[in-house]
């Protein structure tokens, strides 16, 4: 049985403060029937999709943070994607601002089956950024203001054939989020990303080092483990705000197939064969020979660095 995997990565170009999620959510629903056009299975869109990136704004009002989270889903407005991509018996993953009925509030992506339903979940485990206002940022960061740490971990998933991780944004630039969908034999990676063109703490890091450092995230994490890695990027100006593009599909060897070429609403498209994540994980990245556990324990038992006294 083939395992190829056609799949389009749908980037978000910007979406203003005052945009409506039904207007966003038709923008996506156009990318989906262009995607269904060209007989792809599984559409990516971005990290929080349905809205502007709102952590860079500094409310202290709950209730007008609370207006960027969807409290169900399928909510109403996104409900038209939902039933479009049932339709196309097209599957998608999809990023959001989660409030949880007990008042828990998350960035998460859920993956949808060809059927609409839910196939799974995942809550961003690293969030960047800061929890108060920090004059001393050329702009703001607020997510570990407006969100808690994801409580489930990094799941995979058995689905269209392969197994299917996600993490979103930032977590692409931790080894340790890689390696934990690694060791569940993950096959291919979807992601989403909000990053801003310039560094708010350091003006001369701009776009191209920034485009860099995601590069260099993407492609070690996918040959690291042998998977092909989609990322997708809502990028553009947003009301003034720039965050740069770089929509990318990563093959299990590491190398860029193929990449956005605007930061727009732009559609990437690769067959991923799944089979090719074989020889990867059979040879140098196979875990099982070549792992040293032994000498991994501070992984998991210390966060701060700490050097030697002398
Ligand atoms: N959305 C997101 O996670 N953005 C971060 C910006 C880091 S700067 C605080 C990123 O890693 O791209």
């Amino acid at each position: 049985m083939s395992r190829i995997l056609r799949v389009a990565a749908a980037q978000s170009g910007p979406i203003q403060r005052a945009e409506s999620r039904q207007a966003v959510v038709a923008r996506l629903i156009e990318m989906l029937d262009r995607a269904a056009e060209k007989k792809c299975d599984l559409v990516v869109f971005t990290e929080l999709a349905l809205t502007t990136f709102f952590p860079r704004w500094y409310m202290t009002d709950q209730a007008e943070v609370d207006a960027w989270f969807e409290r169900d889903m399928p909510s109403l407005a996104t409900r038209p994607l939902f039933e479009r991509a049932q339709k196309h018996g097209i599957a998608f993953k999809l990023g959001y601002a989660e409030l949880t009925p007990d008042g828990h509030r998350f960035n998460t992506a859920i993956l949808v089956g060809r059927d609409g339903k839910l196939l799974g979940k995942y809550r961003k485990v690293h969030l960047p950024g800061h929890g108060e206002f920090d004059p001393a940022r050329s702009f703001q960061h607020l997510e570990k203001r407006y969100f808690e740490p994801g409580d489930i971990g990094f799941p995979v998933w058995r689905a269209m054939g392969g197994v299917i991780g996600m993490c979103i944004c930032n977590d692409r630039r931790w080894p340790e989020t890689w390696r934990m969908l690694g060791l569940q034999g993950v096959e291919l990676v979807a992601l989403g990303f909000n990053t801003p063109s310039v560094n708010s703490q350091k003006a001369d890091e701009g776009p191209a080092q920034r485009a860099f450092q995601h590069r260099l995230s993407m492609q070690a994490g996918a040959y690291q483990n042998a998977t092909w890695a989609v990322a997708v990027a809502k990028c553009g100006v947003e009301d003034g705000h720039p965050l740069m593009g770089g929509t990318m599909i990563v093959d299990p060897n590491g190398e860029i197939v193929a990449e956005a070429q605007t930061e727009d609403d732009e559609l990437v498209m690769w067959d991923c064969d799944l089979d090719a994540t074989r020889f990867g994980k059979e040879t140098v990245f196979d875990f099982a020979r070549h792992r040293r556990i032994e000498h991994y324990g501070r992984i998991t038992s210390q966060t701060a660095a700490t050097p030697p006294d002398k």
